[in-house]
């Protein structure tokens, strides 16, 4: 045709430099001719030439900016593009396209410019990209995101922050710009204004050499990234969201139902992170010790209350002070807790370590502390000895009495009857007698001594 460098006759599916399969609609361009796919041509005229393309991303896609689809062969006279938001199970139109609205489709032409905010969901019949067989020509068939978005935004898209605010608020208006595939169904091909040429059949056809369309992953404000791995498309979603559009609170993180970040309040939105849950039973671990949970906001964290067999911890996994992990038996055992039983006298608190010992005060011992070292006496708790028969023996005749006393004759005072007793002499043996309280020993020599004395006088 007026295009020089379109293959006529020669294309050939199975010939690499002459074949024109779909991927040249979307390989890298800049290359001058451009390369391009071309369908077979209108040799079954006047059965209709009908070429369905389908774009499938298996992920919720928002477009961001305008389709534009470049036609290498003259641009089709009659086209639509139809989109599917359920993975290709129900299609909808997105636009018609026709160099005659009213006998296409039965639609009144229009332009995006006739959309107001109150008509943008509205689908129209345009006559705009249909016209122009010759390559020269424009050779673009656009769907016009951007004049919907201005219709917001303003015309030069300068409050985007308005735009933000309706689509965060308006479910339609979202969805309409969302998609998971995209159809461009190509109806019937460019004739130019004149018959069609039934003689020569091959100069109608269809070919592409581009088709552009910018959007991102729909991840509901929950992400900052899409990665494309193992095939497919997905969010990196954060916020404790899930799901291949973060449209779903991760497991135990339901709190409070999910919702989309959203961007408003303006300008810096809200994230709406998923809450971890105010669990029921089964959904907060506790090891059996308890069946209830809170959330405790400033930690961000769920701790199990109330746990009970002398458990205790976030998960009720450690043991209460004056309690030691039982080592034979499980986390969820009812006996995982033993009580330390320190000795109330020989310890100094009523806890223990890992395998029981209590901390023992001077001259206790034993795991419990309720046993003396040498030299110390059980005496509500172990006391030093005062006296006993080997290296502390009572002096002077002195008895040991319990290893905590000694007994000493009437002469003798001192710990260990070590000192003679001079009371009736004032001042007699030295100047520190009689003077202080009487000590517990020197009371019992007294009420001895007086026996005696009563004796005597009897
Ligand atoms: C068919 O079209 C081609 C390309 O324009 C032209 O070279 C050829 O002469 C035409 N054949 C007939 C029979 O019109
Ligand atoms: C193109 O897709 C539409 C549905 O979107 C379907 O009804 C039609 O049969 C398809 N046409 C071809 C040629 O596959
Ligand atoms: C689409 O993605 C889902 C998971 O997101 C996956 O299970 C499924 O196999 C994918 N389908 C295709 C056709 O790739
Ligand atoms: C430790 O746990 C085992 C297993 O339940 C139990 O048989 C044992 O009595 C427990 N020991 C104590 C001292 O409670
Ligand atoms: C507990 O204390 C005893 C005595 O001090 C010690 O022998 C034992 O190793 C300690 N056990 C642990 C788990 O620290
Ligand atoms: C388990 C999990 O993913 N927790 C995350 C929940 O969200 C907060 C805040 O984004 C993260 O810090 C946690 O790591
Ligand atoms: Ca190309």
């Amino acid at each position: 045709q007026e295009n020089p460098y379109m293959c006529n006759n020669e294309c050939d599916a199975s010939t690499q430099e002459l074949a024109h399969p779909p991927e040249l609609m979307y390989d890298p361009e800049g290359r001058n001719p451009m390369t391009f796919w071309q369908s077979t041509s209108w040799k079954k005229y006047p059965k209709p030439l009908l070429i369905n393309i389908t774009l499938s991303w298996n992920k919720t896609i928002e477009l961001t900016d305008d389709i534009v689809i470049t036609f290498e062969s003259g641009r089709p006279e009659q086209m639509i593009i139809e989109k599917s938001l359920d993975y290709g199970q129900t299609w909808q139109p997105y636009q018609f396209y026709a160099t005659d609205c009213l006998e296409a489709f039965r639609m009144e032409p229009k332009t995006t410019h006739d959309l107001t905010q109150h008509t943008v969901l509205n689908i129209i019949c345009t006559e705009e990209y249909s016209r122009g067989y010759v390559w020269k020509h424009d050779k673009m068939v656009r769907f016009e995101i951007k004049d919907r978005f201005a219709l917001f935004a303003g015309p030069r898209l300068h409050n985007m922050a308005s735009l933000y605010g309706q689509l965060d608020t308006t479910k339609n208006l979202r969805d309409f710009f969302t998609i998971t595939d995209l159809r461009i169904r190509l109806l019937k091909p460019a004739t130019r204004e004149t018959a069609v040429d039934e003689q020569n059949l091959s100069r109608y056809f269809y070919a592409i050499s581009d088709i552009n369309i910018r959007g991102r992953c729909k991840c509901n404000l929950h992400a900052n990234n899409c990665v494309y791995a193992n095939g497919k498309l997905s969010c990196e979603c954060e916020h404790n969201t899930t799901g291949p559009d973060c449209g779903r609170c991760k497991k135990n993180y339901q709190g409070r139902p999910w919702s989309a970040g959203s961007y408003l309040p303006v300008p810096k939105g809200t994230a709406n992170i998923c809450n971890p849950s105010i669990c029921a039973l089964g959904d907060c671990e506790c090891f059996g010790h308890s069946n209830r949970c809170s959330y405790i906001e400033l930690l961000n964290t769920v701790i199990c209350v109330s746990c009970k067999h002398n458990t205790r911890g976030q998960h009720c996994e450690l043991c209460r002070l004056g309690y030691f992990r039982n080592a034979s038996a499980e986390l969820d055992d009812e006996n995982v807790c033993i009580e330390c039983n320190c000795n109330l006298f020989g310890s100094v608190h009523d806890r223990c370590n890992d395998t029981g010992y209590c901390d023992c005060k001077e001259g206790a011992s034993g795991p419990k502390c309720d046993e003396c070292l040498p030299g110390y006496l059980w005496h509500r708790g172990c006391r030093p000895s005062v006296c006993d028969n080997e290296l502390l023996r009572c002096q002077n005749g002195g008895i040991c009495h319990n290893n905590m006393q000694c007994e000493c004759p009437a002469a003798y005072t001192g710990i260990l009857c070590e000192k003679l007793k001079c009371e009736k002499e004032a001042g007699g043996c030295g100047s520190n007698s009689g003077q202080g309280p009487l000590s517990q020993s020197s009371l019992l020599l007294l009420t001895a001594l007086l026996g005696v004395s009563r004796l005597l006088t009897l």
